[in-house]
Formats: structure tokens, sequence, C-alpha cells
């Protein structure tokens, strides 16, 4: 399996060069594309001195719109597979073979710091919001999921196809709304457990104004991935996949 590491990356000059070094253990950089979002530091330039594929947004349109840009990349570089991992630090490599491995049962795979065995530590009121938001989110996948905000997670070859054609970009939404798109093109999601690291650095963006705020926005963004009518071109590739599999 062709695999892509995928790193979304803003200003993440300071710690990179190190995420990307611990990363070149388990996957060659020249199958990782770091989508350098209008960063203003030397992120671009830090990813490709390390040997990583470097994509650049000339302004920031966000992490959803810059997986966007990786899934479509990695759908014409002919990739069968998309992990998503951060340019902090928070994400550990060696995490990586297991989202592989999870997927042979399910199209996408999240890693989740709160499933088990995960020392990541966050405020009550970070804790109670992805509660609440994992909670609506599993009701939508129909299993259960304990951190559907996670952004490590992996993407196999039907969710690679669907997220080329059309991938959520509302800011803070692409997590959940990405699931929620994902279940209603018929495609399955299933969680394992992964240990998480504070961040390397930069700030986190914890308080219980931002939790609320982010919640009511999520929350907000779920209710509107429900209703949102399913993209022309999603509508014709589902028939096609279901045409696929349904061939003898
Ligand atoms: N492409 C892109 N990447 C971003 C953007 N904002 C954040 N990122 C990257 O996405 C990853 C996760 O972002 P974080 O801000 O760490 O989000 P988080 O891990 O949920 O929150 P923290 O607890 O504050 O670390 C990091 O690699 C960031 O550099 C953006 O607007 N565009
Ligand atoms: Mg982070």
């Amino acid at each position: 399996m062709r695999l892509l590491v995928a790193v979304p990356a803003l200003n993440e000059a300071a710690v990179l060069g190190r995420v990307l070094g611990a990363l070149s253990v388990v996957q060659p950089l020249g199958d990782v594309v770091v989508i350098d979002d209008g960063s203003r530091d030397a992120t671009a330039r830090v990813a490709r001195a390390a040997g990583a594929h470097v994509i650049s947004h000339a302004v920031n349109l966000g992490v959803g719109a810059a997986m966007g840009t990786a899934f479509q990349y990695a759908a014409r570089a002919g990739y069968d597979a998309v992990v998503q991992f951060d340019g902090d630090g928070q994400h550990r490599a060696e995490h990586i073979a297991e989202l592989v491995a999870a997927l042979a049962d399910a199209d996408i795979v999240i890693g989740s710091r709160f499933a088990q065995r995960s020392g990541y530590r966050s405020s009550a009121a970070r804790r109670g919001v992805q509660r609440l938001i994992a909670g609506v989110t599993s009701l939508y996948a129909r299993t259960k999921l304990t951190d559907a905000t996670s952004g490590f997670r992996i993407a196999g070859p039907r969710a690679l196809a669907v997220f080329a054609e059309h991938y959520p970009v509302e800011w803070l939404g692409d997590t959940v709304e990405s699931i929620v798109l994902a279940t209603r093109q018929g495609l399955t999601v299933r969680e394992i457990p992964v240990a998480m690291n504070e961040r390397a650095g930069g700030a986190p963006s914890q308080s219980i104004l931002r939790a609320t705020m982010y919640t009511a926005r999520i929350l907000f963004i779920l209710g509107l991935a429900t209703i949102r009518s399913v993209p022309p071109q999603l509508r014709r590739l589902r028939r096609a996949q279901a045409a696929q599999e349904s061939a003898p």
C-alpha cells in the first residue's frame, strides 16, 4: 500500500525539523507532504530542507483546506492512503503502523487520545467539550468515537477518493464534518487508542471561553453537515463505488 503522510503546518518552523526527523524513522520523507498554509515563518524552508514534499498556500485557508490539498495531491500521485499528522510534535510516528493495520476493517481510522492508555492531559472543560462532541459524532458514525476532533487519522482508498473530490473547509470543523460526510457516503469509521505528546512548542489554545465558542461552533457545523446536500461529484463517486463493489 502506498502511504502518504500529510502534515498541515502553520508557523511551525521552530519544531517542524524535529517532528519530520522523528517521522522519517517510520516514513520516508519523500512520501510526506507538508501543507504550508500561508506561514509567515520558515516552515516551508525547514520542511524542504528535511526532504519532505512541500505545497504552500499563498494565504492561510485553514486545516480543512490544507487537507483538501493533501488529498488531491495524494489522488493524483497514486497513493492509496493518507495519514494526517500534526507538525507541532503532538502525534507519535510509531502509531502510524497501527492506523494502517486498522484500515483492514474501516475506511477511516482515528487515533483517539481518550480511548485508553493515553497520558494526554487537558483541562476539565476541554475534556467535557471533547466528550460531548464525540458523543454527537458517534451517533452519526454509528460507532463509538471518543475523540472525534483528533487530527491524527488515516483515510484508506475509498475515503481518499471521496476527500480528493471534496473536503470540509470550515474553520475548526473539518475533523468532525469529514466524519459525517464520510458516513453519509457509506464509508466506515473506527478508532484506535493512541498516546499523544504535549505540544513541542508554540501556544496551546485552552480557556473556558475558547472551549465554549469551540463547542458551539462544532455543534453548529455538525448540524449543518447533516442537512447539507451532498455535492454532485460525490453522488457520482458513490454510484461508481457501489457499481464497482457489486461487479462480479
Ligand atoms: N495548514 C494549516 N495548518 C494549520 C493551521 N492551523 C494549525 N495548523 C497545523 O495543524 C496542526 C494542529 O494544529 P494545532 O494548532 O496544534 O491544533 P491542536 O493540536 O488541536 O491544538 P493545541 O492543543 O493548541 O496544539 C499543527 O501542525 C498546526 O501547525 C492552518 O490554518 N493551516
Ligand atoms: Mg497541536
